[in-house]
């Protein structure tokens, strides 16, 4: 398997919300606002009890949270061997992670502050999407693998 490469989720995440908020279209700064608050809501998960936090993720793990029918941030970019931690941050909403174009199976059904881990050892594109709402929310995200 390759080396893994270290990725940091703010790295990652604040050139996306950038490139959203500068955008004209609604669509992307409405994105742009949802995925702030995802953050937000992330961070505060560090408050909750330790019985209901989240575990540590291995080093190297990058984020994608889903809150308000979106995946932030969508499309990701990583390197092979990158493993993806989808969380939901949603207050009662949930959501799945299916790659359904590659054949898996969708993931169970993830409540607020559960998570599904992916690790992507093949480069390639890897669209994907949120079981429930896909078809009426267009809940729809996408990972670029590269070497
Ligand atoms: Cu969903």
């Amino acid at each position: 398997m390759p080396s893994r490469t270290l990725f940091f989720v703010c790295a990652l995440a604040a050139p996306t919300l950038l490139w959203g908020g500068a955008a004209v279209a609604g669509d992307e700064s409405q994105r742009a606002a949802i995925c702030a608050e995802a953050e937000a809501r992330l961070a505060a998960f560090k408050d909750l009890p330790p019985d209901e936090a989240l575990p540590p993720a291995a080093p190297g793990t990058v984020h994608v949270l889903m809150l308000k029918y979106t995946f932030c941030p969508s499309p990701l970019k990583i390197k092979v061997g990158t493993t993806v931690r989808f969380v939901n941050v949603e207050k009662r909403t949930s959501h799945s992670v299916w790659f359904k174009d590659a054949g898996q199976e969708e993931s169970d059904r993830l409540f607020p502050v559960e998570f599904w881990e992916q690790t992507f050892d093949t480069p390639g594109h890897y669209p994907y999407l949120c079981g429930p709402h896909w078809e009426q929310e267009n809940m729809r995200g996408a990972i670029e693998v590269t070497d």
